[in-house]
């Protein structure tokens, strides 16, 4: 039986890739950092597998990474642990840094010197891009009597990386940290340039997800008339009037993101740690959308007559102090090498998470 271990694993990937990894036959031993409530909502249903296995520990400790890997034969380590919030990066930069950075080389090390057959699986983001993007000949359109030709702006594994935030810089440095690994010890690290992927599972502060949970509850209030009150922080401070319900506080809802969905994109690490050539792959579906899209998209999905506008506040707070603007991946090597395309539509995820939050 395979060993994996999964670092994170309480987080939105951590809990689809263990299941995944569960249904390919592997043994999971899952770890999360220690924390005083219990966050194990994601992985609450494998707990009784007799393949699963949960435990306490902290990428950053030395001392259990090193006892993970003496006392299993592991043979992939997927580091999904991250403090994975870009704008707390701003504000937490060291322990961004500490976690983001620090983590993986730790781990790294260990592996190097206690495991060096363990194959490693790093979380690389597409934020490591930043403010970078190439430019290929888009669609010619018709205006008037003119043929303009729009160019279509990407990323993918040849783009410059020009990071913007604490988070970003660290996760580049894990990057570069893996490549260096590779290169001088000949050890199995791959990284997954993962575009942004969502589901029902995905953290409430990220900003698909803080829309789709507040239309579940405005639902639930229009509804029921209930008097409940969102559970985000920030939009308790937003009662205007005491009565109404708290409207939707957002930033910048013009930056473009390239959606998918989370259980494709587990997949596409998996298949990565089966190749016989380590490599760093751009995981994404090559379609690009603004926040003002999937607001498009989930107020249509929850039916909603009216114009979302009304329901929704700009507020400086949610503004980032570097933003990225454009992401839009292109997934050809890992179509061409590993046979890997995203399965999801933007419409279904978005839908999908609606649903769920109803
Ligand atoms: P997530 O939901 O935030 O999960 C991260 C997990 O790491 C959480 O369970 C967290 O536990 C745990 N963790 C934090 N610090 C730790 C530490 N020091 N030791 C052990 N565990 C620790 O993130 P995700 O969306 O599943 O993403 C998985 C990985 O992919 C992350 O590395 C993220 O940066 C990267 N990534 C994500 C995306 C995306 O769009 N989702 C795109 C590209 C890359 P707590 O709950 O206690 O914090
Ligand atoms: O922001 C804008 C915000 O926090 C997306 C992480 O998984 O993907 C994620 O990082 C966009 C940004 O994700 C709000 O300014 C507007 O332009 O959902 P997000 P992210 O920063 O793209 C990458 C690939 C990762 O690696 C990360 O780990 O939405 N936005 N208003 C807002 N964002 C938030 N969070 N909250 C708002 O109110």
């Amino acid at each position: 039986m395979k060993v994996a271990v999964i670092s994170g694993v309480t987080g939105q990937d951590g809990s689809y890739l263990s299941e995944l990894l569960l249904s390919k036959g592997y043994f999971v031993i899952g770890f999360s950092r220690r924390v005083s409530v219990d966050t194990s909502e994601r992985i609450k249903h494998l707990l009784t597998n007799a393949n699963f296995q949960f435990e306490e520990g902290d990428i950053c400790d030395p001392l259990y990474i090193a006892e993970l890997l003496t006392k299993y034969r592991v043979e992939e380590f997927y580091n999904l642990a991250a403090q994975s919030h870009v704008h707390t990066s701003f504000s937490q930069p060291v322990v961004t840094t500490q976690i983001d950075y620090i983590g993986p080389l730790n781990i790294l090390n260990c592996i190097k010197s206690l495991s060096p057959q363990t194959r490693f699986y790093q979380a690389s983001t597409s934020e490591m891009f930043g403010d970078e993007y190439d430019v290929y000949e888009g669609i010619e359109i018709t205006v008037g009597t003119e043929n303009i030709n729009c160019p279509i702006k990407y990323q993918d594994e040849q783009t410059p990386f020009s990071p913007q935030s604490p988070y970003a810089i660290a996760k580049l440095a894990a990057h570069h940290a893996c490549r260096l690994y590779r290169e001088s010890y000949g050890l199995f690290t791959c990284c997954g340039i993962l575009f942004n992927h969502e589901s029902p599972r995905r953290g409430e502060k990220f900003v698909t997800r803080k829309i789709t949970k507040w239309i579940g509850e405005f639902v639930r209030w229009v509804d029921g008339k209930e008097n409940i009150i969102t559970g985000d922080q920030d939009s308790i401070q937003s009662l205007d009037p005491i009565d109404t319900f708290p409207k939707l506080r957002l930033g910048n809802l013009d930056a473009h993101r390239d959606w998918g969905h989370a259980k494709d994109y587990v997949l596409a690490m998996w298949m990565m740690m089966q190749h016989d050539k380590p490599d760093d792959y751009v995981v994404a579906t090559g379609e690009s959308h603004t926040i003002r899209e999937f607001l498009d998209e989930a107020f249509y999905a929850m039916n909603y007559e009216g114009d979302w506008e009304d329901l929704v506040v700009i507020d400086p707070k949610f503004y980032r102090p570097a933003e990225v603007d454009y992401l839009n991946g292109v997934y050809d090597k890992i179509e061409t090498a590993l046979d890997w395309k995203p399965e999801y539509a933007f419409e279904d995820l978005v839908a999908e998470m609606v649903e769920e939050d109803l």
